[in-house]
């Protein structure tokens, strides 16, 4: 069998890591490595899709409740206004191979990435 993913490990609670929000089907944590005033990353607790393509393919209701998850914790966090990316391949950046969204906020013109 594969070995968890990183994300399973924090979801449960092998890897240290607040989990700042969560609903039955996805959890919201902050980056290790922040790219902008509030960088989060909302993942589906599932570790079944590797990336969007896969997720937007075999269940397109979670894929939503991801986008809504993130409008909710830009809401609360930031201004409301908000980055969704997700990387999607090894030359696009993406190393854990357990779906998530990048949820980038805050005054990203003033951060210089407008
Ligand atoms: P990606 O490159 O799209 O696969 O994004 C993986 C992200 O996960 C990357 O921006 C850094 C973040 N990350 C990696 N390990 C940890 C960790 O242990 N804790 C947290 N909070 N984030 C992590």
């Amino acid at each position: 069998m594969a070995e968890p993913s990183i994300f399973t490990r924090i979801l449960e609670g092998e890897i240290p890591s607040d989990i700042i929000a969560q609903t039955d089907n996805v959890f919201v944590i902050r980056d290790i490595a922040p790219q902008a005033p509030l960088h989060l990353l909302v993942i589906p607790k599932t570790p079944k899709y590797r990336d969007v393509v896969e997720l937007a393919a075999g269940d397109p209701a979670l894929l939503a409740e991801v986008v809504s998850v993130a409008k909710k914790a830009a809401t609360d966090h930031a201004g409301g206004d908000f980055r969704l990316v997700f990387n999607t391949g090894a030359r696009a950046g993406q190393t854990i191979y357990h779906v998530h969204a990048h949820v980038l906020a805050g005054d990203l013109h003033e951060a210089g990435l407008g």
